[in-house]
């Protein structure tokens, strides 16, 4: 039976004033970028996609949880075959990024291009978190459909309201959050199905797995067919909290969540190529952030922020291995690229870049040299204010709201990857540090952070020890 929520459980966009919560006064983020697509902007869409000759089809595929733990990243403990497959057909993105290793929020980058501060999207969607108003409507689904594709989507999205999205095909919803994305057989025979059902109108396809989240399912459906078992594995390296045998379980059952997902993505593929529409499909597949263990997911570290990116496109070099530090921003502009439609469309803000000339092998210009993250809510119960920037090998990430953590961590990520010894406090790393610190302070001007402004943080804080002392919330270990 369905019952009220509590003020608590539906979070922030209800219980206080959301434009003062989001930081109106602090930027531009709650603002200028609000607001649908205008008419104008979608008949200039139609028109410059017209323009562009036949448009690829767009298969985006996601899975939840997943770092870097795949064999062709170098990852040892376990062979991810169909993965390594799609790799070396295309370009593998050896320094990806997401924005936020929160579900919801890292998520709204890959639709809107914006990062979480900006886009509004801060925590997990089914806690009460939103996107600023009217920024579904400039999220790819509509924009890509504006420039002719049909869309479909299986798995969750998890960002604002779902149904917001304008997508032309989205399978029951529940059905799949209940269990049925972890049925990758099925996920690709729906998915093959549908995209050969279109005719000559090109599509876009996003299949959001849900492996390898929790609960760590050894075995859905009979796969993986050989289960890994916890006297096989080891803890993953940079893994905290305590090093025991029931960590080595739910490393060997994250393990066999991965396998399946591989079988589900060799499944996927040959659907594809069954379809006969391979030859003119663009594939891209990420993980939305790092894996689920202590000093993963939840945090700014490498092995919370960095997923896997590959990128299969027509006609384009096989076996690539690209260094660019990319980030999910780029998504938005990369799809755009590949439909033929103006960069304008996007929403503003935006700051990536399109990965496409990067994809068909060219030197592309001034790239980036720094990459940023950043954590704000992931739950309404767990506010962790982070904002984090890599440049070469150096990292520093800002603890916002220090609590018992030190408020800046600086680590040479190329003596200690794993990012267990902080530089801030020595005095041979002041230059560094400053150089880091002035990076990210741009960033966050340049982006309109909301939490630069003490008084919203002041509110977030507020807010947060509310909803925590109502104690409704499920703990941050129960949290899809
Ligand atoms: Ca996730």
């Amino acid at each position: 039976m369905k019952r009220s929520l509590t003020t608590a459980e539906r979070g922030p966009t209800t219980s206080i004033n959301r434009r003062r919560f989001l930081g109106g006064s602090a930027g531009f983020a709650a603002g200028l970028m609000l607001g649908g697509l205008s008419a104008r902007g979608l008949a200039q869409i139609k028109s410059d996609s017209r323009r562009g000759g036949r448009q690829p089809n767009i298969l985006l595929i996601t899975a939840d949880d997943l770092g870097i733990q795949l064999s062709c990243y170098g990852f040892g403990q376990i062979q991810t075959p169909h993965l390594d497959a799609l790799a070396a057909q295309g370009t593998r993105f050896a320094n990806a990024y997401v924005t936020q290793p929160s579900c919801s929020p890292s998520r709204s980058s890959i639709f809107t291009g914006l990062y979480p501060h900006q886009n509004g999207q801060l925590g997990l969607s089914h806690r009460g978190f939103r996107m600023h108003k009217g920024l579904t409507q400039k999220a790819f689904p509509t924009l890509l459909k504006a420039a002719g594709y049909r869309s479909g989507v299986l798995g969750k999205i998890h960002v604002d309201r779902d149904e917001r999205f304008d997508f032309d095909w989205r399978p029951d919803y529940k059905k799949m959050l209940e269990g049925e994305s972890r049925n990758v057989q099925a996920m690709a025979a729906e998915g093959g199905k549908w995209m050969r059902e279109g005719g000559d109108q090109p599509f876009l396809l996003m299949m959001n797995y849900l492996d390898p989240h929790d609960p760590l399912l050894p075995q859905f459906n009979g796969l993986p067919r050989e289960v890994i078992q916890a006297k096989d594995v080891k803890p993953l390296p940079w893994a905290g909290g305590k090093q025991d045998e029931k960590l080595n379980e739910r490393t060997a059952d994250f393990f066999n969540c991965v396998k399946r997902l591989d079988e589900g993505i060799g499944l996927l593929m040959a659907e594809l190529e069954k379809s006969g529409l391979a030859d003119n499909t663009v594939v891209i597949f990420l993980g939305d952030h790092g894996a689920p263990f202590t000093r993963g997911k939840l945090e700014c570290y490498e092995s919370g922020l960095q997923v896997p990116f590959l990128v299969r496109m027509p006609r384009a070099p096989r076996n690539q291995v690209r260094e660019e530090f990319i980030s999910t921003v780029d998504i938005v502009p990369t799809l755009l690229d590949i439909a033929g439609v103006p960069g304008s469309a996007m929403a503003q803000g935006v700051t990536g870049r399109s990965l496409a000339p990067i994809v068909r092998g060219e030197k592309v210009r001034n790239w980036r040299t720094q990459v940023f993250g950043e954590m704000n809510f992931h739950g309404p119960n767990v506010l962790r204010p982070m904002r984090s920037v890599r440049e070469g090998r150096w990292k520093l990430i800002h603890n916002i709201e220090p609590t018992d953590r030190a408020t800046w961590l600086l680590f040479d990520l190329q003596n200690d990857p794993y990012e267990r010894t902080n530089l801030a406090g020595q005095p041979q790393h002041v230059a560094t540090l400053k150089r880091l610190q002035n990076a990210l302070l741009s960033w966050r001007q340049q982006t309109g952070d909301p939490i630069l402004d003490p008084k919203i943080l002041a509110q977030w804080q507020a807010s947060h020890q509310k909803w925590k002392e109502k104690n409704v919330i499920p703990t941050e270990d129960q949290i899809a």
